[in-house]
């Protein structure tokens, strides 16, 4: 009888259910998508909102063991209140107050500094205290041992970009605090002074073929030598932008293992043609003013500006001044597992909708 079976059937699922089985013909579906399906939705986080803040928590919350740094990390309101800014990518604004210096640990998952404003901290990785300047990116590589002393007047803020969700997905985060608040320093700019000379350290276009699972040996890219090679680049292509991946000079793969960095140059108002691509980037506004579209959405941004393109959604980018933008994505493992995709798209997308930052903004 169809009733009875009806209800052997009700009861298998809830049978199933009690022995912790799942049917995977209720929820293929939503498993295997035709496209990639990112939780994180497109956003931006203005440095109008996130400077006053930072500068608020500097006079409010001291830079302890335990809390071990003042970082504001880019939550994305589509991960229900997990800290990240993407799924796979932590993002976060550091600041450190003059003459304060936060305590020297190590942990699995790798990070990088891309510096916005200040100057007179440095980053000490595995004994090599690293100068940190505006436009400056720092690698602070697996389980290195890192702390930050600000040794100057001013505050000094920076972007801190890690794979922390990658690694927690994987279940692989170690973390040890340093047995002394500061670690010994070897010398200064040691990795700066054996390679920011080398050839290789800065790919035209960006890394496509080498893969290596060491980080790069050279820890600190210099604004100043990013700037002069893309200014050669821009003057060599007609392109509305040109791009400068950060690249491992041992080895041409990407500055860590699971991150790749880039700068990206854009020629003013000149739209770049809309490109989607697998993975994660969250893009960090160092210089201009101009719009990106997401996925329809059109968000404005100036300097000091993060936001974040997910996974496949198609993006454009458009320059009001001429502009440079850094960026943050996790294609290095989408390569080493042999499943990256890129794709630029014929027509430029309609705008659907323009973002309204969220937060006091303080023009
Ligand atoms: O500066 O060592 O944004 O350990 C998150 C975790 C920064 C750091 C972050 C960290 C750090
Ligand atoms: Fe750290």
């Amino acid at each position: 009888m169809p009733g009875e079976s009806a209800d052997a059937l009700d009861t298998l699922y809830r049978d199933l259910d009690a022995a912790s089985l799942r049917p995977l013909w209720t929820i293929t579906e939503q498993l295997l998508t035709p496209a990639p399906r990112p939780k994180a939705v497109p956003w931006l986080w203005p440095a109008r909102t996130m400077r006053p803040l930072a500068e608020r928590a500097i006079g409010l919350v001291p830079v302890e063991r335990g809390g071990e740094r003042r970082v504001l990390s880019l939550a994305n309101p589509g991960l229900g209140g997990r800290p990240y800014a993407a799924g796979t990518l932590w993002g976060a604004i550091q600041c450190l107050g003059p003459r304060e210096s936060a305590p020297a640990h190590r942990h699995t998952p790798g990070a990088v500094r891309f510096v916005l404003e200040g100057q007179g901290v440095w980053t000490t990785v595995d004994g090599d205290s690293c100068a940190m300047r505006p436009g400056d990116l720092i690698l602070t590589p697996a389980w290195n041992w890192h702390d930050h002393v600000n040794e100057g007047d001013e505050p000094m803020f920076w972007f801190d970009g890690l794979d922390l969700p990658m690694i927690e997905a994987l279940d692989g985060v170690f973390f040890e605090p340093h047995p002394d608040h500061r670690q010994p320093v070897r010398g200064r700019n040691l990795s700066e002074d054996g390679y920011a000379a080398a050839p290789g350290r800065l790919t035209p276009g960006g890394v496509d073929g080498a893969l290596d699972p060491a980080p790069s040996p050279l820890l600190v890219y210099r604004w100043s030598d990013t700037d002069a090679e893309l200014d050669r680049l821009a003057a060599r292509t007609g392109e509305p932008m040109v791009t400068l991946e950060f690249t491992n000079p041992r080895s041409g793969a990407s500055a860590l293992p699971t991150l790749a960095c880039a700068m990206h140059r854009l020629a003013a108002g000149r739209p770049t043609p809309p490109v989607r691509r697998s993975g994660n980037t969250v893009c960090v506004v160092h210089r201009g003013t101009g719009a990106s579209v997401i996925a329809g959405t059109r968000f404005a941004w100036e300097p000091g500006d993060m936001f974040v393109v997910p996974s496949w959604m198609p993006v454009e980018h458009r320059a009001e001044t001429p502009a440079d933008l850094f960026t943050l994505s996790d294609t290095p493992v989408l390569r080493a597992l042999g499943i990256y995709r890129e794709e630029t798209l014929d027509a430029a997308q309609p705008v659907t909708g323009t973002f309204e930052p969220r937060g006091e903004t303080f023009p």
